[in-house]
């Protein structure tokens, strides 16, 4: 499978359902409160990435659940295990993101064995606390620059209508799907295959 290039953040079931069957997509599930909720989640997202066929399942931050559900993949943030330990836990073969925001953490997330960068914040977003200030595309560019070869996923305030403008491998989302996630997952995959690569 093409890696996807289009990854929707979640902690709901309805978005994992709405967001699979559109072509391929990363679900990466982002659950807050405790582990138990994280793997139970987890485990019924990745049955539904499973049926769709092209869809992966990740887990945000936490690798022992990531393991124990059987997901594909993890993607760690500034909090979270650094990239070289969460590669050392994980083996080879899963699939493993890291957040970046500039071009040095960038090469070293991928020195460190990053497979894929979530890069931002992008834009302002009301989504998450404690963000330092947007990088803007310009931003982004740069980093895409830094990391030739390992795909840059841009992060915070992406909507459908912002993807033709931005650099890099794809989009990661979490509010724009919210609403009506079929047709919203539907709408960002039509805008990234009518853009030309960017990467
Ligand atoms: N990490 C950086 S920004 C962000 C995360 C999890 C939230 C992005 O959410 P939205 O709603 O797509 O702006
Ligand atoms: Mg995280």
């Amino acid at each position: 499978m093409l890696f996807p290039r289009l990854h929707i953040v979640t902690d709901s079931l309805d978005v994992v359902r709405g967001a699979v069957g559109h072509g391929p997509v990363a679900i990466q599930v982002r659950v807050k409160s405790c582990d138990r909720e994280a793997y139970q989640l987890t485990v019924a997202a990745l049955a539904l990435c499973r049926s769709a066929g092209d869809a992966l399942c990740l887990v945000d931050d936490r690798v022992g659940v990531a393991l124990a559900a059987g997901a594909d993949g993890v993607h760690v943030g500034a909090d979270d295990l650094p990239v070289a330990a969460a590669r050392g836990v994980l083996g080879p073969a899963a699939i493993l993101g890291a957040t970046c925001r500039n071009p040095v953490s960038a090469r070293q997330a991928v020195a460190d064995g990053a497979d894929y960068l979530g890069v931002g914040p992008v834009f302002a977003t009301t989504t998450k606390d404690g963000l330092p200030p947007p990088i803007g595309p310009a931003g982004l560019a740069a980093v895409v620059d830094a990391v030739p070869g390992t795909p840059v996923l841009a992060i915070a305030g992406i909507t459908p209508a912002r993807v033709a403008d931005l650099p890099g491998y794809g989009v990661a989302a979490i509010s724009a799907v919210i609403a009506d996630p079929a047709g919203a997952t539907a709408d960002f995959q039509r805008a990234l295959s009518t853009r030309g690569d960017t990467d």
